[in-house]
């Protein structure tokens, strides 16, 4: 059976409050020493003064013999060049592209943070509007409004497990990502809560993103009744591939063994697409 325990009871927020001591210098008064730097440096600008015609002619000789070391070295180039025609090609593409992308940043883009999730925090009406569920019994659907944890918006939120049995939860959702997107978010809520005491994994919930055959494209979180929280959680994470122009599908899964339910929750969801417009 689903077990339903007084969780929220047993997590006490704590609120931690910081606080901090503003701490202050004395000013030092370095008018005399700059005086004396002052005097120092006019005498030595009078011989720096004194200096500068030689100086001059040095320059001159220095700059001649950079010219004909800059001739040389042009030389050197065109002979390159002639020789390694395809270098000179892929240069060219190189270049191209380069420009291209200048051009874009000087035409100027806005940039918009799209949040691409149908129904993020499961709140819409009916309830599970968006969500493909697997639940492992259909009495208790994974998005619910039953007890277990006050959902974090209400009036639903996603619970996966709780249960003291052999028993497996599922939910996903397909995401169309837009093309130009580069960078992909996905942040919001979690919490987990066992009955389990030992050190081992018993329990787990997998979250993932996935493409649409099932194929694993990055996880998420990979929690159990190891990793228990205080309570509602923030996560976030961005993923390494912003899988502009994609589908992916993002996707839930508890497994519970035999006994002592682990209870996994999902709230306040979002998948957010950086795009350049
Ligand atoms: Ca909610
Ligand atoms: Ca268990």
């Amino acid at each position: 059976m689903r077990v339903v325990r007084p969780l929220v009871a047993s997590w006490l927020a704590v609120a931690a409050c910081a606080s901090g001591t503003e701490s202050g210098g004395d000013s030092v008064d370095a008018s005399a020493g700059v005086d004396a730097a002052i005097e120092t440096d006019a005498a030595a600008t009078d011989a720096a003064a004194t200096d500068a015609a030689a100086t001059d002619a040095t320059e001159t000789d220095a700059a001649a013999t950079d010219a004909a070391v800059t001739d040389a070295a042009a030389t050197d180039a065109a002979a390159t060049d002639a020789a390694a025609t395809d270098a000179t090609v892929t240069d060219a593409m190189v270049t191209d592209a380069m420009v291209t992308d200048a051009m874009v940043i000087d035409a100027g883009c806005t940039t918009m943070v799209l949040q691409r999730l149908t129904n993020p925090a499961f709140d819409l009406t009916p309830m599970g509007t968006g969500w493909v569920q697997t639940p492992f019994n259909a009495a208790y659907p994974i998005i619910t409004d039953q007890d277990g944890l006050a959902e974090h918006t209400a009036p639903y939120k996603a619970w996966l497990g709780g249960w003291d049995e052999p028993a497996t939860d599922a939910m996903y959702q397909d995401i169309a990502i837009p093309a130009g997107t580069t960078q992909l978010t996905l942040r919001g809520q979690y919490a987990v809560s066992t009955s389990e005491t030992g050190t081992s994994v018993y329990d787990t919930c997998n979250v993932e993103l996935r493409n649409t055959s099932g194929g694993l494209l990055q996880s998420v979180m990979a929690l159990s009744n190891r990793t228990t929280t205080t309570g509602w959680t923030a996560f976030q994470l961005t993923f390494s591939s912003p899988h502009a122009g994609q589908t992916v599908r993002l996707h839930f899964r508890s497994s519970s063994d035999i006994s002592l339910a682990t209870a996994f929750f999902f709230d306040s969801l979002a998948l957010d697409a950086t795009v350049c417009q």
